[in-house]
């Protein structure tokens, strides 16, 4: 028995542990091994080179020694955690490292309860509906990590033993991504219901989450950032969902904890989940109807999820193929697998009374390995993109004309689950899941965004509106995202340039008989001719055109007939012709190139 006078332990201390050593391999002794089920490959005929290396990588991405997984059986109820030692022993001893370790403000969060209370963000009738804690699917909560803080890894744990119903909560399956303080989740195995899996080498989080789901038991998993608090009632609209539809794959809406404060805010939640062609993930404005219509309790049809936040059944997971084991560190797997659960038989929703809040950051605070970040995004983009997208991968690729330098490596073993399932076409995910996307014009040579340097070519109003002519043009800041409300009606800086015609246009919304259409309005000179100085404006496309016709060549966009004049970024909201000169406010980018 072991003198306690020294420190100052919680009453509730175990009085012949000792303290956790640093993991060297194999299991610690305290520890039973936990029992983890046998690997069944899936069928694949026939197997050469290439396919049986992915074959092999498939199923070492499956398989979790038993050395490698934790568990305490003499764990505890959460609020007999001794805390306090848990967070002093991370706590840093300089201010100015307080955004090292995770991006997000350790000072701060560090000293930000455990069993915070946060504010219930539910909007509707959401908080009035009693939600069932009976009779719904039990879920593993698969919470992934790499150098997370203490305090915020230990909060989302607590937060989701507080506030989800014991016996929906099946297990937490932390993934110890070799971070380099192996007690961060050692530790925290003496948590009731927390198991752990170390990954000896990093492996990412798209195949730490399949290790984890290798093991995980319960009916349906929940993934999880490690830096989350889950708000009131959060798992039951998610379980309901996947009870009625066992093919439904849910998430919350996003709430934000602020990384400076940890103040916790709540997202709006008018907002599906989106992607660009460049296949970045981005939120969608609903239209204005679907928000005044909106039914809060009733979830919400999203064509992609953000994907760190969801429930799956456990079943529809591993039918599905869970993830692609040959995408590294970060990116691309949740349009990947958004893209998988609706062209093969499954839905996504949002699920508008479920709220997580998540801490956001600017920068990836760990390493993506010699080839860079950028790398990582782009094969891992790459990837799904040639399982997933047919035809339309040129639109990703005009929006990324350098993505083709890097190889997707073998997609067999993807193709494989394509085949299987029977899965649709990007054609048919297109126009009936993601009817809300912009269509590249196929007709065009340059399509989408044009930037000059930051800003984005926008149309502005004119003072005083003439017929025939819809705005004028000059630059704006880029509109992409949760900022943007405009968004929902068409974009105002999306542009066509037209291949035959030579006509650079942009879809308008015009009055026809009463009714709101759009038609594609012209850009041009306002003067004919055009000469030096000559605003440009958006108009009724005309036959005699020789104002209206474009040619883009390298970085200028020139008109046609008259090509020593230049489009030129004059003033901010007032572009014009200029004459041409090898100077950046007449070099254009555009988001995407028809190649
Ligand atoms: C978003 C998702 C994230 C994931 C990612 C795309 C949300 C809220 N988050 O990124 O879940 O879908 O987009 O890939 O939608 N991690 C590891 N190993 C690594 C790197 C990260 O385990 O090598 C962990 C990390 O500790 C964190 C999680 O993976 O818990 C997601 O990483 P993030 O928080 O840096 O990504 P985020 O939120 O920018
Ligand atoms: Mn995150």
């Amino acid at each position: 028995f072991q003198s306690q006078s020294e420190v100052t332990l919680s009453p509730v201390h175990e009085p012949v542990q000792s303290s956790p050593e640093p993991l060297k391999t194999g299991v610690i002794e305290e520890n039973q091994p936990y029992p983890v089920p046998e690997f069944t490959p899936i069928d694949f005929v026939p197997l050469n080179g290439e396919e049986e290396k992915s074959f092999d990588l498939y199923k070492a991405a499956r398989t979790v020694s038993p050395e490698d997984v934790f568990v305490d059986p003499k764990a505890q109820p959460w609020h007999k955690f001794d805390v306090k030692s848990y967070i002093d022993a991370g706590r840093i001893k300089n201010k100015n490292d307080a955004y090292k370790t995770a991006a997000f403000n350790q000072l701060v969060s560090d000293d930000v309860p455990m069993d915070r209370e946060i504010p219930d963000t539910r909007l509707g009738t959401c908080n009035s509906v009693v939600w069932p804690r009976e009779g719904l699917p039990t879920t593993s909560v698969i919470i992934t990590f790499h150098n997370e803080l203490r305090s915020t890894l230990l909060r989302t744990i607590i937060s989701v033993i507080r506030r989800t119903p014991s016996n929906i909560l099946k297990e937490i399956v932390l993934v110890d991504d070799a971070s380099s303080d192996p007690n961060v989740g050692r530790e925290l195995i003496k948590i009731n219901k927390v198991k752990l899996i170390l990954n000896r080498k990093r492996e990412g989080l798209i195949r730490a989450r399949i290790r984890a789901a290798m093991i995980a038991t319960g009916d349906t998993f929940t993934f999880l950032d490690s830096h989350v608090e889950v708000n009131q009632d959060w798992i039951q609209p998610l379980m309901q969902r996947i009870k009625e539809n066992p093919r439904m794959v849910v998430a919350p809406i996003i709430d934000v904890i602020n990384k400076d404060n940890f103040q916790y805010i709540g997202a709006d939640a008018f907002l599906t989940g989106g992607v660009s062609w460049a296949m970045v993930f981005r939120w969608d404005w609903l239209s204005r109807h679907e928000m005044e219509t909106m039914d809060h309790t009733v979830g919400l049809k999203s064509p992609t999820i953000a994907g760190g936040l969801f429930s799956v059944g456990k079943a529809w997971f591993h039918e599905l193929g869970e993830y692609d084991d040959q995408m590294d560190i970060w990116g691309g797997e949740n349009i990947e697998f958004s893209f998988r659960v609706w062209q093969c038989g499954g839905e996504m929703e949002i699920m508008p009374c479920s709220r997580v809040g998540h801490v956001f950051r600017d920068d990836h605070p760990y390493d993506f390995g010699k080839k860079g970040s950028n790398h990582v995004f782009v094969k891992n983009n790459n990837r799904f993109v040639h399982t997933w997208m047919d035809e339309y991968s040129t639109f990703y690729y005009g929006t990324r004309p350098n993505a083709r330098s890097i190889l997707p490596g073998d997609l067999s073993v993807r193709r494989h689950f394509k085949e299987k399932l029977q899965c649709k076409g990007f054609d048919w995910y297109v126009k009936n899941v993601y009817s809300r996307q912009h269509m590249p014009e196929r007709d065009s040579i340059a399509w989408g965004h044009a930037k000059r340097g930051e800003h984005c070519l926008t149309v502005f109003p004119l003072k005083n509106p003439q017929p025939g002519i819809y705005g004028k043009l000059g630059g704006g800041n880029c509109n992409q995202g949760i900022n943007n409300p405009s968004f929902q009606d068409m974009d105002k800086q999306s542009l066509v340039l037209k291949k035959d015609t030579g006509l650079f246009q942009q879809p308008t919304k015009v009055l026809h008989d009463g009714k709101e259409v759009y038609e594609n309005k012209c850009f041009g000179s306002i003067d004919k001719p055009p000469k030096d100085g000559s605003k440009i404006v958006l108009a009724d496309c005309v036959d005699e055109n020789d104002h209206q016709r474009w040619v883009y060549h390298s970085v200028n966009l020139k008109l046609d007939a008259y090509q020593d004049l230049c489009l030129d970024a004059f003033q901010m909201g007032n572009f014009r012709l200029k004459k041409c000169a090898n100077k950046d406010s007449q070099q254009f980018l555009f988001e995407m190139l028809n190649i």
